[in-house]
């Protein structure tokens, strides 16, 4: 059986706006869900159905100014039901200044001076609503206000309310955060009138309802930022025009309401623009998804002619993990300078031997191993953070991954037991990974467990980097260009091959000083590589 549902008796509000349109046709619904919203001056309210069944029509269109009675939607409610539609029960969305029938908490207007006086800002008059929270607090410590300024969006399972400063000033404290449950006369905000605002003042008439001045002082210091509690959601003094239906699915969907584009009436941002934005943000990937700013897209083309050429999959898998290290795990770089003169010039002796092995023997096998003796004295350096940062994961193996630059991007073989091979067997290991990496037939159980990881520029040059860690790792060593420096021997300068050392590490599994007795202990593994053999 059809039901009509029409426009509820909406108090002293005679005519409102449809402004959004909630179901379609053929929709299934329940007794709450919301039919459509409609705008008066003051407030706006979701109508909701009053009987579950599905909706045979809609009979209003988004624009329309409907009265009291007017048809909203038949709805097919099968037989018995009766339709039930209470009247919304928030005057909403209403400065305090412009509904002088919802004044509840009397105000005490200010007298007019300039002295400085603290004022507070209460709610005002909820009606009967229930469960009233606040969804939006729009100022911080410290920020000058207006009168007009939006402190605190609140709002009810009906309607939502915005409630202004009701005076210039600069706010002193927040009293409430997203989520506080308030009813008539909770203290909101304090603000400071008077003082170390350069907010405009207004005559003591224009002073808003539910601010109520509670003390005079003529000596009071500006608040600082660092008193009370700090907005919790939105920018400070952010305005969002958008009804309760809509501010609830941008908190479960995690949408900040400041940075959806409104395609509503007079700027009024509808569920499909929460949904648009999501939507953009999830496709646009995790930067945008977590909250990071952009990087705005531009179009080259208008500065010259351009072509594109898509990240080959190496590259693009590369980058993925990269950024994810970079954003999960907070980043700092030690360097040192290693001795390698010793070493090059033992090296040096065993290239006629290299060559009868037919092995290329070049520093990084003694970094490597010289890296394994370093993890065997620092094991948390061999190690992960578990999923909540509270455990190491000490591993007792010794996989070492080191970065291979190939035509299609980095990868990272993984010499499994290094700290089980001499230098010879490290050096054949590097070159039969690396020429596998050039080929690209590396397989899944080449790249797999890694426990740290070497990454050398030295064939390439520069005197520093800062390498991305390979998480889960915490931590990775970047070689650069062996130089010969002159050092000081205490007598004189003397010509020491000196190579670049510079490890990232996870701040939150190793401290500054561990990180520093690390690099120091590789150094004097590599300038004194008889104590590889001890
Ligand atoms: N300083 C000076 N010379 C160095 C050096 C250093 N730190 N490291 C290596 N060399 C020399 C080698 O000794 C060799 O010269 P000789 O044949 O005369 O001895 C020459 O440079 C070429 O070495 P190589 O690069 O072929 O071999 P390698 O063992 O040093 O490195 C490999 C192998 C696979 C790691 C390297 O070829 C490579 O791909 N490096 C790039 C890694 C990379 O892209 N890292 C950045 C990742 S972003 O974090």
């Amino acid at each position: 059986m059809a039901q009509e549902i029409r426009i509820p008796d909406m108090g002293d509000i005679d005519e409102v706006e449809v402004i959004e349109i909630c179901v379609a046709p053929g929709a299934e619904v329940g007794p709450n869900d919301p039919l459509i919203v409609i705008e008066s001056e003051k407030a706006s309210m979701e109508v909701p159905a009053g009987v579950g069944g599905i909706v045979e029509v809609i009979s209003v269109a988004v624009g329309d100014t409907v009265a009291q009675g007017h048809l909203i939607a038949r709805i097919d409610a099968g037989n018995g039901a009766r339709v039930v539609v209470s009247p919304p029960e928030l005057e909403p969305d209403t400065p305090a200044d412009e509904a002088p029938t919802t004044e509840p908490t009397p105000a005490t207007p200010p007298a007019p001076t300039q002295e400085p006086r603290t004022l507070e800002v209460r709610a005002p008059d909820l009606g009967d609503a229930q469960g009233v929270v606040v969804i939006e607090v729009a100022v911080m410590d410290g920020q000058a206000v207006t009168a007009d300024d939006l402190v605190v969006v609140v709002e009810s399972d009906k309607a939502s309310m915005e409630i202004p400063a009701g005076h210039d000033g600069m706010v002193m404290e927040v009293h409430v955060r997203q989520g506080s449950e308030v009813t008539e006369g909770t203290l909101l905000v304090t603000l400071q009138a008077g003082v170390g605002t350069t907010a405009k003042h207004k005559p003591a008439a224009e002073v808003k309802p539910p601010l109520v001045e509670v003390q005079k002082t003529t000596d009071q210091a500006p608040p600082t930022a660092s008193k009370g509690h700090r907005p919790a959601e939105a920018g400070a003094g952010s305005r969002v025009y958008a009804g309760p239906a809509v501010r609830r699915l941008a908190r479960e969907l995690g949408a900040d309401l400041t940075a959806v584009t409104a395609t509503g009436n007079r700027g009024r941002i509808v569920k499909d623009d929460v949904k648009t934005f999501v939507k953009t943000r999830m496709t646009r990937g995790p930067s945008a998804a977590a909250g990071i700013p952009l990087v705005p897209e531009v179009d080259f083309s208008k500065f010259g002619p351009v072509r594109t050429q898509p990240l080959s999959r190496i590259r693009a898998v590369g980058a993925s993990n990269l950024h994810r290290s970079w954003l999960n795990i907070p980043h700092v770089t030690q360097h040192d300078e290693a001795d390698l003169t010793e070493l090059e010039t033992f090296r040096s002796t065993l290239k006629p031997e290299a060559s009868r092995r037919g092995v290329r023997i070049t520093p990084l096998a003694f970094i490597i191993k010289a890296c394994c003796y370093a993890l065997k004295e620092f094991p948390t350096f061999n190690a992960s953070l578990d999923g909540e940062a509270k455990n190491f994961i000490l591993k007792d193996y010794y996989h070492i991954g080191f970065a291979v630059d190939t035509d299609q991007g980095l990868v990272v073989p993984v010499i499994k037991d290094a700290d089980e091979m001499g230098i010879w067997e490290l050096s054949a290991q590097i070159t039969e990974l690396a020429e596998k990496a050039r080929a690209q037939k590396l397989e899944m159980r080449d790249m797999q467990g890694a426990s740290f990881t070497v990454s050398s520029l030295g064939a390439i040059g520069g005197t520093a980097f800062t390498p991305i860690i390979n998480a889960p790792e915490v931590a990775i060593l970047g070689v650069a260009r062996l130089t010969t420096k002159p050092v000081w021997d205490g007598e004189k300068f003397v010509p020491r091959q000196l190579l670049p050392l510079s490890l990232s590490y996870d701040h939150r599994a190793i401290n500054g000083a561990e990180a520093g007795r690390f690099v120091s202990h590789l150094s004097e593994l590599l300038a004194d590589i008889r104590r590889l053999s001890l």
